[in-house]
């Protein structure tokens, strides 16, 4: 099989929900010369937009898109290796979470392998974390940065409240807020008082360190 076959089965893989296949695939994958790059953003994430226009159009259900999310999550586990490498000094902490309401964590997950790989020590809250848990987390581990993100447009309030219970708590000036998630903009987060926004995994550690003013 060639790259662009591995490609597109892993594809379908992830847009069928094939989640048995998943783990043996991808490695083989692998070690067919396939980069885990490419697994990533030209099999899963295509074919988890696809779930997501299918899903509107009425085609596939909610369990559906679970069992899609659980399949790309086992692909993940395989690529987790690849995609962080050993980073010995830490370039700080995060805290990171999924917002109150919103239980999707496969791009905050992303997010996290990524800043683990540019040498961040990360703390994961999970999915549907309520404002006072940040605020909580906060307290407790004295993070660098707070990463939070939100997949609806119904949970992007919950990113500035969880600015604004940060705020009343007196502690939103020891940290730097990054926030992200498909709805989000640059414009919004601005509106929000957060002091930054990464569009995607890839470009989260780039802004992270330019927050924290390093290199
Ligand atoms: Co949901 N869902 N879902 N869903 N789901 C979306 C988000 C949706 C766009 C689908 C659609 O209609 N086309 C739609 C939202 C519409 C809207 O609000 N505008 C939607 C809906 C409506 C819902 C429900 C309400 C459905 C229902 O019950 N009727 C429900 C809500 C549940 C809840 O949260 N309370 C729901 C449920 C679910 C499942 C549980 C079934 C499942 C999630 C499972 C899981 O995550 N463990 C699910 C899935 C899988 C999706 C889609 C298909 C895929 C999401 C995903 O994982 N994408 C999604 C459609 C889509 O996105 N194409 C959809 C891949 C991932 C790598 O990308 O998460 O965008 P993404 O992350 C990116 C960037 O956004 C960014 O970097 C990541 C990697 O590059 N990023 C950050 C994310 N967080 C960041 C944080 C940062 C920086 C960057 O800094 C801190």
């Amino acid at each position: 099989m060639d790259s662009a076959e591995h490609l597109d089965e892993l594809f379908d893989i992830v847009l069928q929900g094939r989640m048995k296949l998943a783990g043996d695939r991808t490695r083989l994958a692998l070690a067919e010369g396939v980069t885990a790059d490419e697994i990533l953003h030209d099999a899963c994430i295509p074919a988890m937009d696809e779930v997501g226009i299918q899903f509107e159009r009425g085609d596939k259900f909610v369990p559906e898109m679970l069992v899609s999310a659980k399949t790309m999550q086992e692909i993940m586990k395989v690529l987790k290796p690849q995609l962080v490498s050993e980073g010995s000094i830490s370039a700080g902490t995060m805290v990171i979470g999924t917002v109150s309401g919103d239980v999707h964590d496969i791009g905050k997950n992303l997010v996290g392998m990524m800043m683990e790989g540019a040498g961040f020590s990360v703390i994961d809250l999970g999915v549907d974390v309520d404002p006072e848990s940040f605020v909580e987390a906060v307290r407790e581990h004295h993070p660098e940065l707070l990463g939070l993100s939100a997949l609806l447009s119904t949970t992007m309030p919950a990113l500035a409240k969880t600015i604004l219970t940060l705020k009343a708590a007196g502690v939103r000036d020891q940290v730097k807020v990054m926030v992200g998630g498909a709805p989000v903009s640059e414009e919004f987060a601005r509106r929000i008082g957060a002091d930054g926004y990464a569009p995607d995994a890839g470009s989260a550690p780039r802004v992270a360190k330019a927050l924290l003013g390093i290199e």
